[in-house]
């Protein structure tokens, strides 16, 4: 039976082989490339892309990982169909099996059955990795074959339960085999050939594998030979609508030898070529690439996070750490300081008394804290809490981070990106206390000048003491009529009164000089400490906010980068 709607046999085994040649032609090294490269799409997207989106690629890696180190040199056909098709009979016809007494006769048992041409022991690896048991193996070549078999060396032939079993548990095991094999034989007969379950249920959901799919219409020898082509061609147009236009249709009958020549002669290219395995593979590759490609979209910048949005979150972040209330703090922190070491010494012990503006915060001098100790209190500072506003500038900066640095990602990545922005937010607190604390506000010392000017009060004031001691003297004697004292004299004024008067004015004098000057290093001590507090909590933003950003970005590059591999 060499009808093949309306081409000759030669025609049909011409194209199959011209479909399994030249540039489709698969290398085994390119193919485990791209296997490879949607491993790495898995790896880089598993904690970000939705587990089911990723369901094809896992099986994928599996099972090509696992073909691909099986036997290249075994060609796995499966024959696929409904019941009554008459798969068994073909694969007897084609094992020439007919007469022999462990030739599979129906009912089926709901599990496959394989035929190895050569030696089994090659394909011992393959048949249990494809689940076909010991006892349903058989081997075809035998010193008795002449050369007519040695063309379907390497060959692995699966009769197939079939797949419109009522048994839940065959159709299952069906599917399965279905994703193993290498090329697959769909066999129809005539009265079933339209079935709407075979082409909506199974050729259509085929499609990605049109280049590993032969159809046959099996029983040929039924039909009125005039009937013949034209079945073949509604056949044919069935197939088109199905999306397999371009796949192999022939007539085959398994009562009749003759009539599985061109079966056979496809079952020799395909085994021939060796191909079968790879482009089945590829195929999947293809598919599973496809089903990938709208998790994909443009490059995402993963290594700067735009500045202005970082300092924007810096902002919100200082706010709500209190660096503006802890600079103006460290500012009258070094006023008071000052005034202690520079101010009049009669007032600067009255001064003392009042208390240090950033010790009122808990925060110290110099030097950093034991953030690490365990046994830290929490808070450590006690610097006053957020408002609710704050609290909500820090949650809007958060977002907008995420929301700048995904803005050009395809779903599920702005999600992905938003929730690593969000998912240190509840150290964020803790974190920026103890950066605060552990900023050195730089108002632990004592400047020079501080001491210089304190010496120089020191002085003035032990000048106005010892005038003011001098003229006490003066008065005592005085009283007691003794012989007065006789005060040298600066001009027209007693020394002891210049000493007294000048002591005092001097004081006042340096004490209003140094005021200015106090100023101007209290605003510059600000400043710094402000700036010193900023890049602590900017670093607090980045690792805790940024950092999680930047490794999904990460990711999605990699991924993004592994999908174009894959797809090559
Ligand atoms: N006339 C004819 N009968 C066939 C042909 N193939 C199978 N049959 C018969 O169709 C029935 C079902 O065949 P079987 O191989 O068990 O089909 P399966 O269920 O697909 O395995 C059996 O009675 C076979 O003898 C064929 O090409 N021509
Ligand atoms: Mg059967």
């Amino acid at each position: 039976m060499s009808a093949a709607t309306g081409r000759s046999v030669g025609d049909l085994v011409g194209k199959v082989r011209d479909r399994l040649r030249g540039d489709r032609r698969v290398d085994p090294d390119a193919l485990l490339a791209r296997v490879e490269a949607v491993e790495r799409f898995v790896r880089a997207t598993t904690d970000h892309v939705p587990e089911d989106r990723l369901g094809p690629a896992h099986t994928l890696v599996e099972r090509a990982g696992a073909r691909l180190a099986l036997s290249r040199d075994h060609t796995v056909v499966a024959l696929a169909g409904a019941t009554g098709s008459g798969k068994s009979s073909l694969f007897n016809a084609l094992a020439r099996l007919d007469l022999s007494p462990v030739g599979v006769r129906r009912p089926t048992t709901g599990v496959a059955h394989a035929c190895v041409w050569g030696p089994l022991e090659g394909a011992n690896r393959l048949l249990d990795w494809i689940g076909v048991l010991p006892r349903h193996r058989f081997v075809r070549e035998s010193a008795l074959d002449g050369d007519d078999e040695a063309a379907l060396h390497g060959l692995v032939l699966l009769d197939l339960p079939d797949f419109d079993s009522v048994e839940r548990a065959h159709r299952l095991e069906v599917e399965r085999l279905l994703g193993l094999v290498d090329l697959v034989v769909w066999v129809v007969d005539p009265q079933k050939y339209a079935d709407r379950v075979v082409h909506t249920g199974y050729l259509r959901g085929f499609q990605q594998h049109r280049d590993v799919t032969v159809v046959v219409l099996n029983q040929a020898d039924r039909l009125p030979p005039a009937d013949l082509p034209v079945v073949l061609d509604d056949l044919r147009r069935l197939l088109d609508a199905d999306g397999l236009d371009g796949v192999p249709v022939l007539a085959t009958s398994a009562v009749d030898p003759a009539a599985t020549t061109d079966l056979r002669g496809i079952l020799e290219t395909t085994v021939t070529q060796r191909q079968a395995a790879l482009r089945r593979l590829a195929g999947d590759v293809d598919a599973v690439t496809a089903g990938l490609a709208d998790l994909i979209g443009p490059p995402a910048a993963e290594d700067d996070v735009d500045r202005n949005t970082v300092r924007e979150l810096t902002d919100a972040l200082a706010a709500s750490a209190g660096v503006p209330a802890v600079a103006e703090a460290t500012e009258q922190a070094y006023r008071h300081r000052a005034a202690a070491s520079t101010g009049w010494p009669v007032v600067r012990g009255w001064r003392r008394l009042r208390p240090d503006p950033l010790r009122r915060l808990h925060l110290p001098g110099p030097g950093t804290p034991e953030v690490d100790d365990e046994t830290a209190p929490t808070p450590l500072t006690s610097v006053p809490d957020p408002t609710a506003a704050q609290r909500s500038a820090v949650g809007l900066a958060v977002r907008a981070v995420a929301a700048k640095s995904s803005a050009v990602l395809p779903a599920p990545w702005p999600a992905a990106v938003t929730t690593a922005a969000r998912s240190r937010l509840g150290d964020l607190p803790d974190a920026l206390d103890r950066a605060v604390a552990g900023t050195d506000l730089g108002v632990g010392g004592r400047p020079v000048w501080w001491r210089l000017v304190g010496g120089l009060q020191w002085l003035v004031t032990l000048a106005a003491v010892a005038g003011l001691g001098w003229l006490l003297v003066g008065y005592a004697v005085r009283a007691l009529q003794l012989p007065a004292l006789e005060y040298p004299m600066i001009g027209a004024v007693p020394l002891p009164t210049a000493l007294l008067l000048g002591g005092l004015l001097l004081g006042l004098l340096v004490a209003l000089a140094v005021r200015p000057l106090t100023s101007f290093a209290a605003r510059r001590a600000r400043a710094r400490a402000e700036s010193r507090l900023r890049a602590a909590v900017a670093e607090v933003g980045r690792e805790h906010v940024v950092a999680p950003v930047r490794s999904v970005l990460q990711a999605y590059a990699q991924a993004r980068e592994a999908l174009a591999a894959a797809g090559r």
